[in-house]
C-alpha cells in the first residue's frame, strides 16, 4: 500500500553554509523515532552527512533524503548542502518539494546565499517555514535574527514562537498561537513539558502574539474585519488561517530551537506537518512545474528523477518523485529522454541510515531505485512515452576551470571514467579536452567544488590527478564591419577544388552569439554549398585571430561568390568560408574579451577596508556593501583572471573568517596593455598560428 497524497509532506532543509541544516535534519529524524541516537556533525555521525568527505569537511556535499512519520503523516525530508558549490543538489531538492524550511543561524542572521535561495523558492511557488537555529550559542539573538529575516524576506515573516532564556541558558519556547510555554530537559525524545509562561516574558509574548495575529488576520477579509472590530478569533480559525497563509506563500512562520540539544524540534515537526501543504493541497492551490500532472492514483505513472548518486555499495541510485499515478516495484517504465524501457526492481525508501524496500510509491511520494540502465537526474519515467513539463532548474555555469593531469601515465581512461560517473551525480561539473592545447579541463562552480571532485576521483575511483592553474576562458569579438573574399582553388591534374565566396561580417550586441545570413542571389553559389560556407565560418570562429580564442557576437552575411560545375565541392566551399572569415576578422578591429564575475565576499566588519583594497588591486569595482548579521557582505565586479587564486588570499586577509562566492556576470574587453600579454602567452603556447 502507498501513502495517500494528502498525507505526504515533501520538505527541503535549505540555508546558508553551516547554518545548522544537517544537525536539524538529524534532530528531526531522532525526535520522530527514525533513528535511535542523535548523531553529530562534529563527530561525523549524522545520517545525512554519510559520505567520508562530508564528514572530513564537516559540511554537506550532496542532497540526502530521509523518510519518517510524524502525527501519522509521511515526511520526506531532504537535507541540502549550503555551500554554493553544490547548488545543483539544493535546487533539485527545491524542485520536488512543496515546502522548505529555511534554517538560519541565530548568531549570524541571514547570510549570503539565503536570499537567492529564497528567491528561487518563491519562483518555484514553495511554501516556506523558517527555523532559527543555534539559540544556545554565544551571541545568539533570536529577535535580532528575526529583524534580519524581515529585512531580507519581507514583512510576512512572523514569529510563531519565541525562546525562553538566551545563549547557553536557553531552555524552551513560548508558543504564540496557543500562548503556552514549553521547557526542555535534556536531549531525549520526551524532553518537553509544559510550564507556565515565565512572568518576565509575558509582555513580550503578548506583543509578538499581536504581530502574529495582525499577519494571520490578513489571510481573509472576513477575518480581518472581525479582528479589527475586536471580535474573538477562535483558536481553530487562527490555526486554519496560518495553514492557508503558509500554503499560499503569504505567511512565513518563524520557529526556533537548538538542534544539537533536540530543543523544540518536536514543534518544528508539528509545524512541518500542520502548516506545510501536502502534494494534494499544493496541486489544488496550483502553480509550479508539474501542475498539469495531478497527484491522483488512477492515471498513468509519471515520475521525475531529481538526483543520481553513485553509492559505493549499491551502485547507481536514482531519487525520484512520483507526480502522478503509482510506481510499482518489479515494473517497467519508459525513460522519456532515451525513449527506452527501464526495469524498476526494488523501490527503496530511506529510513534513517537504512533503506527499506517498498512495493509501491503513490502520487506525490519520493523514493529511490537502484540499478536503472541509463536513467539519471533530469529524466522523466512514465508508463508511456511522452513529453512532460518536468525538468531540473537552470544552473549557473561552471566558471572555475582547472587543467588536470593524471599522476601516473596511462591513467587517462580511468580519469575520464571517473569524471563521467561523477557528472552523473553533479551536472554542474564540466569536463572537456581543450581543442587548442589538448589539455583535459575540469570546471566547477568554485575552487572548493573542483577540490571535492578531485578528492572523489581519488577516493572512489583511484584516479589521482594534479591540478594546474585554471585557464581563463577568454573570447574574441569584433568592433566594426568588414568585407572579405575567400577563394580556394586547387588544380592537381584530374578533378580540382574550387570554392569562392564573399562575406561581410559585423558586430552584434553582447549575447548576440552568431548569425549567418544567406544573401546569395541568382544561385551564384548553389544552395547545396551554402551550409558548407557556414560550416567553414563556424570552424574559423573557434579560433579568433587575436589570440586563438572563440569568437562571438558576429553576424556573417554571405552575399556573393562563384562556383565551378566540376571542381566545386563542400570541402572547397568550407575552406573558402574559413579563409574569408579569418581575413574579414583581421579587418574588423578584433578585440579580446575576458569574463567578469560578481564576487560576493562576506567578511567581518574589521576586515572590510583591507578586502576592498585588495579587490581594487585586482581591477575590481565594488558595487556596494551591506551588513548581514555580524558580517558585512561586499559585492564587487572583478575580472575572473584576477580571482583564480582568491581563496588563500582571502583567508590570509581575514584570518580565515571570510568567505566568498563568484558568479559569472558578462564579458568585457581586456584593457590593451593586458591584452598584449595574453596574446604573447597564447603565441608562446602555440595557440595562435600567425598567417
Ligand atoms: N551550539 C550549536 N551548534 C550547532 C547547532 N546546530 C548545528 N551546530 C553546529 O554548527 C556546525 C554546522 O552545523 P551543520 O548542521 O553541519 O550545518 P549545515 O547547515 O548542515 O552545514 P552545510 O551542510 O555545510 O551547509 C556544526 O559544527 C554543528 O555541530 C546548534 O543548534 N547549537
Ligand atoms: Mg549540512
Amino acid at each position: 500500500m502507498h501513502e495517500g497524497a494528502g498525507r505526504i509532506r515533501n520538505v527541503a532543509l535549505v540555508g546558508h553554509r553551516g547554518s545548522g541544516k544537517t544537525s536539524t535534519n538529524e534532530a528531526l529524524l531522532y525526535q520522530a523515532g527514525a533513528i535511535n541516537r542523535l548523531g553529530s556533525v562534529v563527530d561525523g555521525t549524522t545520517v545525512s552527512d554519510s559520505a567520508s568527505d562530508e564528514q572530513a569537511r564537516g559540511m554537506s556535499i550532496a542532497a540526502s533524503l530521509s523518510s519518517f512519520r510524524w502525527q501519522d503523516r509521511k515526511v520526506n525530508l531532504i537535507d541540502t548542502p549550503g555551500e554554493t558549490s553544490f547548488l545543483a543538489d539544493t535546487l533539485a531538492a527545491l524542485r520536488v518539494c512543496e515546502g522548505a524550511v529555511f534554517v538560519v543561524n541565530a548568531v549570524m542572521g541571514v547570510e549570503v546565499g539565503s536570499e537567492r535561495l529564497w528567491q528561487r523558492a518563491a519562483e518555484l511557488g514553495i511554501a516556506r517555514l523558517l527555523f532559527v537555529s543555534m539559540l544556545d550559542r554565544e551571541r545568539a539573538d533570536f529577535f535580532r535574527t528575526l529583524d534580519s529575516l524581515k529585512a531580507s524576506f519581507g514583512p510576512h515573516v512572523v514569529a510563531t514562537e519565541i525562546p525562553i532564556g538566551v545563549e547557553h541558558d536557553v531552555r524552551g519556547v513560548i508558543d504564540l498561537v496557543d500562548m503556552k510555554a514549553f521547557e526542555y530537559d535534556g536531549a531525549g525524545r520526551d524532553n518537553c513539558r509544559e510550564i507556565a509562561i515565565p512572568a518576565e516574558l509575558a509582555d513580550r509574548a503578548q506583543k509578538y502574539r499581536e504581530k502574529l495575529m495582525d499577519e494571520v488576520s490578513e489571510v481573509s477579509d472576513e477575518l480581518m474585519e472581525r479582528y479589527l472590530e475586536g471580535e474573538e478569533i477562535s483558536h481553530a480559525e487562527v490555526v486554519d488561517a496560518l495553514k492557508s497563509g503558509v500554503t499560499e506563500g503569504r505567511i512565513f512562520p518563524v520557529t526556533c530551537g537548538v538542534a544539537t540539544r533536540n530543543l523544540a524540534t518536536n514543534r518544528l515537526l508539528d509545524a512541518i506537518v500542520e502548516d506545510l501543504p501536502s502534494p494534494e493541497k499544493a496541486a489544488e492551490v496550483g502553480g509550479g512545474e508539474g501542475a498539469a500532472l495531478a497527484p491522483v492514483e488512477d492515471r498513468d505513472a509519471v515520475a521525475f528523477v531529481f538526483k543520481t548518486l553513485a553509492d559505493p555499495y549499491a551502485g547507481r541510485i536514482n531519487l525520484f518523485r512520483v507526480y502522478q499515478g503509482v510506481v510499482h516495484s518489479d515494473s517497467h517504465l519508459v525513460n522519456c529522454r532515451a525513449h527506452s524501457k527501464e526495469r524498476l526492481g526494488h523501490l527503496l525508501v530511506p529510513q534513517g541510515a537504512e533503506r527499506e524496500q517498498a512495493d509501491e510509491l503513490g502520487p506525490g511520494d519520493i523514493g529511490a531505485v537502484a540499478k536503472l540502465k541509463e536513467t539519471h537526474a533530469g529524466d522523466v519515467l512514465s508508463a508511456s512515452d511522452g513529453d512532460f513539463p518536468l525538468s531540473l532548474p537552470e544552473l549557473p555555469a561552471p566558471v572555475m576551470a582547472f587543467a588536470i593531469e593524471p599522476k601516473s601515465k596511462g591513467d587517462e581512461e580511468k580519469v575520464s571514467t571517473a569524471l563521467r560517473r561523477l557528472r552523473e551525480e553533479d551536472p554542474t561539473i564540466d569536463f572537456h579536452r581543450d581543442p587548442q592545447t589538448g589539455e583535459q579541463i575540469v570546471a566547477g562552480l568554485t575552487q572548493v567544488h573542483v577540490e571535492v571532485i578531485v578528492e572523489r576521483m581519488r577516493d572512489r575511483f583511484g584516479a589521482e590527478v594534479d591540478l594546474r592553474p585554471p585557464r581563463v576562458p577568454y573570447q574574441e569579438t569584433i568592433r566594426s564591419s568588414a568585407k572579405a573574399h575567400g577563394r580556394y582553388k586547387k588544380q592537381t591534374g584530374g578533378r580540382g577544388q574550387f570554392g569562392d565566396c564573399h562575406i561581410e561580417i559585423e558586430p552584434l550586441a553582447e549575447g548576440g552569439g552568431f548569425e549567418f545570413v544567406n544573401a546569395i542571389k541568382g544561385g551564384v553559389i548553389p544552395s547545396g554549398f551554402i551550409p558548407a560556407v557556414e560550416k567553414g565560418v563556424r570552424e574559423a570562429m573557434e579560433h579568433g585571430v587575436v589570440a586563438g580564442y572563440p569568437v562571438k557576437d558576429v553576424r556573417v552575411r554571405l552575399y556573393d561568390g562563384s562556383y565551378h560545375t566540376v571542381d566545386s565541392s563542400e570541402m572547397a566551399f568550407k575552406i573558402a568560408g574559413s579563409m574569408a572569415f579569418k581575413q574579414a576578422m583581421e579587418g574588423s578591429r578584433p578585440v579580446l574579451l575576458e569574463p567578469i564575475v560578481t564576487a560576493i565576499v562576506s567578511v567581518p566588519e574589521d576586515a572590510v577596508g583591507d578586502v576592498i583594497g585588495d579587490l581594487n588591486s585586482r581591477r575590481g569595482h565594488p558595487l556596494g556593501m551591506e551588513p548581514k548579521g555580524s558580517m558585512t557582505e561586499i559585492r564587487a565586479e572583478v575580472p575572473m583572471a584576477e580571482m583564480l587564486s582568491y581563496a588563500p588570499d582571502l583567508r590570509a586577509i581575514t584570518g580565515g573568517r571570510g568567505e566568498y562566492a563568484i558568479e559569472f556576470a558578462r564579458y568585457e574587453q581586456v584593457p590593451a596593455h593586458l591584452a598584449s600579454k595574453v596574446v604573447a602567452q597564447a603565441r608562446s603556447d602555440g595557440q595562435v598560428v600567425t598567417a
